[in-house]
């Protein structure tokens, strides 16, 4: 799928509007200054990085007006910033979209968890028939309905699945004349890119009860710790890896996949500086064995990595866990492999 000479793009989403801790917008760029660009060159990549993305000109035609105090982004229901996070995830699917019809692997640097609906709905423009493999301490499939926080960074997969949408809402007064505005999401695709069937999870140990009812009802293929535990981890990605394989009939015999990882899911005394910390989680060789059993297959076509926040935490757990991001980007990207 990817083309040689052999290109990753490193996409930095300095994005934070789908939680609301401050700081994880922070993450690409600590990400980036500890080396990954060269990290990855040294592992024979060409790597394509023009600067993190400046979501300046969407923050600010959302932010509250500074003259009037007018709120131009006001929660839908429970949801909060639904036109910002609709407009950036946008302007991301665009940008990942562009680098995989290039033959590119786009490498997602978060920034929070929603970043991944533009992030897939890359990838499926280009791959539609494309599997996606979430590791994950949370299942992300909230929906408009089940949400208890109305934060969208727990949201993605449904919107992604079309299992939830926005009503049409009047248009803020002094927002931008957009989709965005009147309907946030509409701009995912209907019917949906991705089905059920071709979404695997790995990691979960934090699912809301509303959730557990969606993956239920929906037959979402799931390995959550107590998996890990039982079967170990080599055996879980097989498992995942056949799942999605299962019926496949395309050209290269197995589905191109996204592999989209949340930093959550590794243990917190592996990963501590991240929004939402849920103890038992991946050890450091689980979370690795991830992402170069993936790399192995030669499938990938997309990686993220998000919910790196350098604000929560002392500065050693800081650089530990900037750490690790970017040696789980360097194991997607085939570090270890002999
Ligand atoms: N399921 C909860 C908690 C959560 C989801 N993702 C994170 N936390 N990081 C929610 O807010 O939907
Ligand atoms: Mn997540
Ligand atoms: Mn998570």
């Amino acid at each position: 799928f990817i083309k040689e000479p052999k290109t990753a793009a490193i996409v930095g989403c300095p994005f934070s509007g789908g939680q609301p801790k401050p700081g994880v917008d922070r993450g690409p760029i600590h990400l980036v200054e500890a080396g990954l660009v060269d990290q990855l060159k040294g592992l024979g990549w060409e790597v394509k990085f023009d600067g993190h993305h400046q979501f300046e000109e969407i923050s600010a035609q959302y932010a509250n007006d500074p003259d009037t105090g007018l709120v131009r982004d006001p929660p839908i229901g429970l949801l909060k910033n639904p036109r910002l996070v609709s407009s950036v995830t946008e302007s991301v699917a665009q940008a990942v979209g562009s680098h995989c019809a290039k033959g590119e692997l786009p490498v997602t640097l978060g920034g929070d968890h929603s970043l991944a609906m533009g992030t897939i709905s890359g990838t499926l423009t280009t791959y539609p028939d494309a599997g996606v493999i979430w590791v994950d301490a949370h299942a992300d499939i909230n929906t408009v309905e089940t949400t208890d926080t109305g934060n969208i960074h727990g949201m993605p997969l449904a919107f992604l699945l079309g299992l939830t949408a926005c009503d049409t809402v009047p248009a803020a007064p002094n927002a931008p004349a957009s989709s965005h505005a009147t309907q946030p999401f509409s701009w995912i695709p209907s019917p949906p890119l991705l089905t059920p069937s071709r979404l695997v999870y790995i990691g979960l140990r934090d699912v809301d009860a509303g959730e557990k009812a969606i993956l239920k009802k929906h037959g979402i293929k799931a390995f959550s710790m107590h998996e890990v535990d039982r079967y170990g981890i080599g055996k879980v990605v097989e498992l995942a890896m056949e799942w999605l394989n299962k019926d496949y009939q395309g050209a290269h015999g197995q589905r191109p996949i996204h592999l989209s990882f949340d930093v959550d899911a590794m243990d917190p005394t592996v990963a501590p500086s991240t929004g939402t910390p849920v103890r038992g989680g991946l050890t450091f060789r689980e979370g690795h064995y991830i992402c170069e059993a993936v790399y192995e297959t030669g499938s990938l076509v997309a990686f993220d990595l998000m919910e790196v926040n350098p604000s929560l935490a002392d500065a050693a757990a800081v650089q530990q866990t900037v750490n690790v991001g970017c040696s789980l980007v360097r194991a997607a990207l085939g570090e270890t492999l002999l």
